[in-house]
């Protein structure tokens, strides 16, 4: 807790020095970014601007469409692999904190003065003096929202907005599963009561363009979806998969399949939920992973070189077909799970 809230106050003065001197900062989101990601990245760059540094929001690919009634939007920048990339005073990784999240703006990334990540993943490695990983929070939205508070302490103006609560909202609630995951705590409950004491908020829009929204395609491949759901293990391992055909049948991509894994898991009786969806140039496949119970999400995942938070987390298995990673991956939770309910491997 002390080195928390150590490492808050050494990225407090890094920022707070570089706005003093415009400095640039570039906030670098996690590839195939989603509203905690973007939401943390967005609302950090308006309130670093609007205390002094040059802000960048940096991303590997345009907003999906599902995004578009986000604030803010117009000012991400989408990175130009071939074009050189100037290095930045400070670069900051929003919501993840290891290079290879960043995919081509890693390049980016390591060529910057200073580095740091705000981040709420599981790790396992020492952090870095500009690391502030929190797995505890419920969102790195939560994160932001702290650091924002502290800043506004620091220039004794208000720093937050309308747009800003926006955002963070949109993460706090993506990242919270609408306040219902375990890790809802009492703090970021009264994050999101205070932002919408102090500023308008359409709540109902906001949770409709996150949750109700759907499209015909959408509805058609979820369907697809659940219609593979194998149980294994008298139904403590469910498996579903759908193919890159399937996806361009219904004419979808793969941020319209955000939740559904963790539809699966509201199946009574499963310890562990993996969906399989092939990878655009079909020869690997993403695997998104949900538990219940003992089975750690996290720490399967860092195996095959993935990552993510306890009860939610993924990897992609990159040249290895969707039914053989199908088999490798049943045959792995199998021991895994058998392991952490104590029973022995036949
Ligand atoms: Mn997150």
């Amino acid at each position: 807790m002390v080195a928390e809230q150590d490492r808050r106050r050494r990225l407090l003065g890094v920022l707070r020095d570089l706005a003093a001197d415009g400095g640039s900062v570039a906030l670098l989101p996690h590839e195939r970014f989603d509203a905690d990601a973007i939401g943390a990245a967005i609302s950090l760059a308006q309130v670093l601007t609007a205390i002094g540094c040059v802000a960048t929001v940096m991303v590997d690919e345009a907003p999906p469409a599902s995004m578009s009634h986000l604030p803010l939007l117009d000012i991400v920048k989408i990175y130009e692999p071939d074009a050189s990339c100037a290095p930045f005073d400070f670069a900051l990784a929003v919501d993840c904190h290891e290079a290879d999240r960043l995919g081509a703006r890693a390049a980016c990334f390591s060529l910057s003065r200073l580095r740091g990540s705000v981040d709420h993943h599981v790790f396992s490695d020492e952090p870095g003096e500009l690391d502030l990983i929190v797995p505890t929070a419920s969102s790195t939205c939560e994160l932001v929202y702290d650091i924002i508070q502290d800043l506004e302490t620091l220039v004794a103006r208000q720093l937050f907005d309308s747009r800003i609560a926006t955002l963070l909202l949109a993460g706090m609630i993506t990242d919270t599963g609408r306040y219902a995951y375990s890790n809802t705590t009492p703090a970021c409950l009264r994050q999101a009561a205070s932002l919408l004491e102090r500023f308008s908020v359409d709540l109902s829009r906001l949770h409709y363009h996150l949750y109700e929204r759907t499209s015909v395609g959408r509805l058609q491949i979820k369907g697809d979806i659940l219609a593979s759901i194998v149980p294994v293990e008298d139904g403590r391992i469910l498996t579903a998969h759908v193919t890159r055909d399937a996806l361009n049948r219904r004419g979808v991509t793969d941020d319209d399949l955000a939740y559904f894994a963790s539809d699966i898991r509201a199946a009574e009786g499963n310890e562990v939920v993996f969906l399989f969806v092939e990878t655009d140039d079909r020869q690997g496949v993403r695997i998104n992973i949900r538990s219940n119970g003992c089975f750690d999400a996290a720490a399967f995942a860092r195996r095959f070189g993935g990552g993510g938070h306890l009860r939610a987390a993924g990897m992609t298995l990159r040249n290895t077909p969707l039914e053989q990673a199908v088999d490798m991956i049943v045959r792995e939770a199998k021991t895994t799970l058998r392991a952490c309910l104590g029973e022995k491997t036949s």
